[in-house]
């Protein structure tokens, strides 16, 4: 297997994210990983800040999540949220008894100034992951959805309305003001990144929040590092999680060819070859005319060597 030379920054968000970081991780020596997480997820809660696509990547590669969810921790107990419920508290965000002690311990850190990527980063090394994890920004952004409902904070439109609400936008408050990670920022600044992969994540709200932010996308494509994105969209289909409904409810074609459109259209000349599974072969050439490479693989990671052969393809598009 080719691998790139110098570090590989892999934009993750959710779980399908974390699989594929995950992938990559087993496919590359310690330290060339960089993976930059949304934050448009997190929310207050109970007091706590909540970054769950920090913790999706840090447990998943701390090998501690729950390999069902893909989220929250493997074995988990809920004493806590009972107790809470008998409190009329909410209960309807899900936070097993060991996940709480994660949104505790970062509380306090933050509340004693210490940045959301030194908490991360802290939190990483507590785990063994070697692979270095950043928040996309310091700067506190979150997505809002706008339904049919009125505008909702993401979790609340993803957990506590389970996605019902139909959508008919996306806003990101703080992303005018934020600055990308610096670490993230001076990565890219480098030169020597060797190549971008854009997880298999919901490209509304998980992928566009990272790279609307403080002309991240522009600062990619300028920088002329390769960057290729996995279709989140198989057969017609979202592996986990809402995008296939979004994109129904905007209107756009439900198909790995509707995501890279999408891409293509706010991100021109950035992602150079875009990844699509076997069973969407025959979208290559609607792909190819938007000015994309395209190459067909398996992308539905379901067993761990999924998930490695995956980023293998991956590393291999990077270095041609
Ligand atoms: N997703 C759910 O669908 N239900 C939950 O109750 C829930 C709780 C939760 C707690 C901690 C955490 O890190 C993630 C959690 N998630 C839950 C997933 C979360 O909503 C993420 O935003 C999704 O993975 C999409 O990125």
């Amino acid at each position: 297997m080719t691998l790139p030379t110098g570090p590989v920054l892999a934009l993750s968000g959710g779980v399908g994210g974390a699989k594929l970081c995950l992938g990559l991780d087993d496919q590359l020596p310690a330290g060339q990983l960089h993976i930059a997480c949304n934050t448009g997820d997190d929310f207050e809660h109970l007091g706590l800040t909540i970054c769950p696509d920090i913790d999706t990547v840090l447990y998943t590669l701390g090998g501690i999540s729950n390999p069902q969810q893909g989220w929250g921790l493997d074995g988990e107990t809920w004493q806590v949220l009972a107790a809470l419920e008998q409190l009329g508290a909410d209960s309807w965000f899900r936070l097993g008894d060991r996940d709480l002690a994660t949104h505790l311990w970062r509380a306090g850190e933050l509340a004693r100034g210490t940045t959301l990527s030194a908490v991360t980063a802290d939190l990483g090394k507590r785990l063994g992951v070697t692979a270095a994890v950043y928040p996309m920004s310091d700067d506190p952004v979150r997505t809002v959805v706008q339904t049919a409902a009125g505008d909702l904070p993401f979790q609340h439109y993803f957990v506590r309305e389970q996605c019902r609400p139909p959508v008919h936008g996306f806003s990101f408050s703080g992303v005018g003001s934020a600055a990308l990670q610096p670490a993230l920022a001076a990565l890219c600044a480098s030169g020597a990144l060797g190549g971008v992969i854009i997880c298999p994540s919901n490209p509304f709200v998980s992928i566009d929040p990272m790279l609307q932010l403080d002309s991240f996308w522009q600062t990619l494509r300028e920088s002329q590092v390769p960057v290729l994105a996995v279709a989140p969209i198989v057969a017609g289909q979202a592996l986990k999680g809402p995008a296939a409904k979004m994109m129904a409810e905007l209107n756009l074609p439900v198909t790995a060819t509707g995501v890279a459109a999408h891409y293509a259209r706010r991100y021109p000349g950035l992602i150079e070859t875009f990844v699509v599974d076997h069973s969407d072969a025959t979208l290559a050439p609607a792909i190819q005319k938007l000015g994309m490479e395209v190459e067909v693989t398996a992308t539905i990671m379901r067993e761990r060597a999924d998930k490695q052969a995956l980023a293998t393809v991956c590393l291999e598009l990077l270095c041609r």
